[in-house]
């Protein structure tokens, strides 16, 4: 069936209606989270997501429970926001003691270098939340309409531009934080201070029009991935690596509506170029530009991305000016971005190393066969080493002591951690997104079939010589685009449930959009639907050609003739 446009409500919707008049995102929270019952009231669950939370229920014992005319089993999601996925040791632990203290006994690395918990029962949300500030991390600003979680190259490179990436990460983090003292109050009981002033300058009364994401790279390591983004800023720096200043593009954003031809995934565009010290001012400026530009009438369409395409580069480019208060220059080229492989043992430039492990879908779990989230608390605990979490869903234990490599690994390999060097290219770039049974956007499954998918594909890889080429492989339950799924080589979006559509010609480094090649094909059909892809790949790929590329090259009615199906 051809796309439609939907026609879109023109009054602001409810949820800036709700802002308005929350008194700093507070509303009935506290009151309501002091009350008993399982569940929150509908104008709680839209303010908690300000406060890292999520109402959800388990998926997979819904059917049954209704059936027996009985409760869904609710539960909460907490989402730590934690500045280019940085931990130091107290805090990991910190963190590690709460999954089962008051979670489902595991953590979720997210693909913006966060720590998710679900299954957190309504009476365990404050405590876990407070929790979590003790070990001196936030929840807040980790969901709703306001900055999120900053994102920049996780590498623990102890040299000049990575560090002035993590220092600008963190700089910009606190600095866009909301002014409101709502969510000290509610979470850590904090009392009213008389005279702070709460007003926010930045967001204004109804904060921002929907989430807004911010990512930072230096051309060398986009391992954040950042066109993705809001806003990206991209470090230049001279020969003598002192920082130039910072390219920033605007528009990035990955989610889309099926059925909605005016919503779709759109990869950042280059607007202009700042010195070094002007970051947080050209920042600033852009989300007052969204602000007050963005759509409040349409949540589906309120993003950047859609200010972008509305009024044209020109347009945004002019505007952003008078926010910012003169006049802008221009973009300078950034060349070619680069995701590096963070995995495996690296030094890190001051004696010491890291060690980046696998994380299978970034969820840190003890299984029957793999005791992973043992294993790393032993890690932290007997090595001190501070683990930073990447965009790939992996974890990097940073700052080890030459001499404890060994025992190191010898620690992993005690628990079944499969080292990044047994594992293929393959599996080391495939991301998943939670979707069942946590995700309650979820038309199918993604985190769960992460492992037999990957194993399919990787047999069809093998079976062309193709095992050791770099490939990403990114599936997400929904057209949301959590796990990035419409920038890697290979985007697998749940449809309905079992069934996924395929998107090729994204390109590994994140440079380039990928387009819908195939809709509703069974979990079981897509080694059917990649062998005639890969084959030609094998066959007629240019030297060193990566996947989405070459797909992008043949074009899709030439790969449609491949796999024997029609264009649509
Ligand atoms: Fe996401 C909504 C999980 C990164 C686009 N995302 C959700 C929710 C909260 C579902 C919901 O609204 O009820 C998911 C919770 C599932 C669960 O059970 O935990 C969810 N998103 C995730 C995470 C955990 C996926 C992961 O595999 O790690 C990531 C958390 C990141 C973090 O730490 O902040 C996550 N989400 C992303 C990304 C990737 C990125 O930012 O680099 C995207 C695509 C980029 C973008 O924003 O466009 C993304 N999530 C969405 C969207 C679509 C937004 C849109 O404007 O179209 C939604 C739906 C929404 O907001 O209404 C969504
Ligand atoms: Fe849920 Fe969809 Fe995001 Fe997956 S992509 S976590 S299914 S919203």
């Amino acid at each position: 069936m051809p796309d439609q446009i939907i026609p879109v409500p023109r009054k602001p919707s409810g949820v800036e209606t709700l802002k308005q008049g929350s008194h700093g995102l507070r509303g009935r929270l506290a009151a309501e989270l002091a009350e008993g019952g399982v569940q929150v009231s509908e104008d709680a669950y839209n303010l908690l997501k300000f406060h890292g939370s999520y109402e959800q229920f388990d998926r997979d014992t819904a059917t049954a429970l209704k059936q027996q005319k009985l409760e869904k089993d609710y539960q909460f999601m907490v989402r730590v926001r934690m500045p280019g996925g940085v931990l130091t040791a107290e805090q990991y632990l910190g963190l590690d003691r709460l999954a089962d203290s008051h979670a489902n006994g595991t953590l979720r690395i997210t693909t913006r270098q966060g720590i998710q918990f679900h299954g957190i029962l309504k009476g365990e949300l404050k405590p876990s939340i407070a929790a979590i500030n003790h070990t001196l991390l936030t929840t807040l600003s980790a969901c709703g309409d306001v900055v999120r979680n900053l994102m920049t190259t996780a590498a623990p490179r102890r040299d000049t531009r990575h560090t002035r990436l993590r220092e600008d990460a963190n700089m910009l983090s606190a600095a866009l934080l909301p002014r409101s003292r709502g969510y000290h109050q509610i979470f850590l009981d904090e009392e009213p201070v008389a005279g702070y002033d709460e007003t926010e300058t930045l967001y204004g009364p109804t904060y921002l029009p929907r989430k807004f994401k911010i990512g930072l790279a230096v051309p060398e390591d986009n391992s954040a991935d950042v066109l993705a983004n809001d806003l990206a800023a991209i470090a230049l720096f001279d020969e003598a690596d002192q920082l130039l200043g910072y390219t920033i593009a605007v528009g990035g954003g990955l989610g889309m509506t099926h059925n909605r031809a005016d919503t779709f995934p759109r990869l950042a565009s280059p607007v202009c170029f700042v010195g070094p010290d002007r970051l947080l001012a050209v920042v600033e400026a852009v989300i007052r530009l969204q602000r007050d530009h963005g759509d409040r009438t349409d949540r589906r369409r309120a993003r950047l991305k859609y200010v972008v395409e509305d009024h044209g580069l020109e347009w945004v480019k002019r505007t952003l000016d008078s926010y910012y208060g003169e006049t802008l220059e221009a973009p300078r080229p950034f060349g070619r971005l680069h995701i590096p492989e963070l995995l495996g043992w690296h030094e890190q430039g001051d004696g010491l190393w890291w060690l980046g492990v696998p994380v299978p879908s970034g969820r840190i779990g003890d299984t029957e066969t793999v005791t992973l989230r043992t294993a790393l608390r032993e890690v932290v605990q007997r090595y001190r080493v501070d683990p930073v979490m990447t965009a790939q869903q992996d974890v990097l234990l940073s700052n080890i002591r030459p001499e404890d490599r060994a025992a190191i690994d010898g620690v992993l390999a005690d628990h079944g951690v499969v080292p990044a060097s047994a594992l293929s290219t393959f599996s080391r770039f495939a991301l998943a997104c939670p979707a069942l049974p946590t995700c309650g956007l979820a038309l199918t499954e993604a985190e769960r079939v992460r492992e037999p998918i990957v194993a399919a594909l990787d047999g069809l890889l093998r079976r062309h010589g193709l095992q050791d080429r770099r490939i990403s492989l990114r599936i997400t339950g929904c057209p949301n685009g959590c796990a990035r799924s419409y920038a890697g080589d290979i985007g697998l979006v749940g449809r309905i449930p079992g069934h996924y559509a395929i998107y090729v010609g994204g390109d590994f480094d994140g440079h380039t959009l990928s387009f819908r090649l195939l809709e509703r094909v069974p979990q079981a059909g897509l080694g059917d639907a990649f062998a005639p892809l890969f084959e030609a790949w094998a066959t007629q790929g240019l030297p060193e050609e990566g996947f989405g590329p070459f797909c992008t090259r043949m074009g899709r009615d030439a790969l449609l003739a491949l796999t024997g199906a029609r264009a649509a």
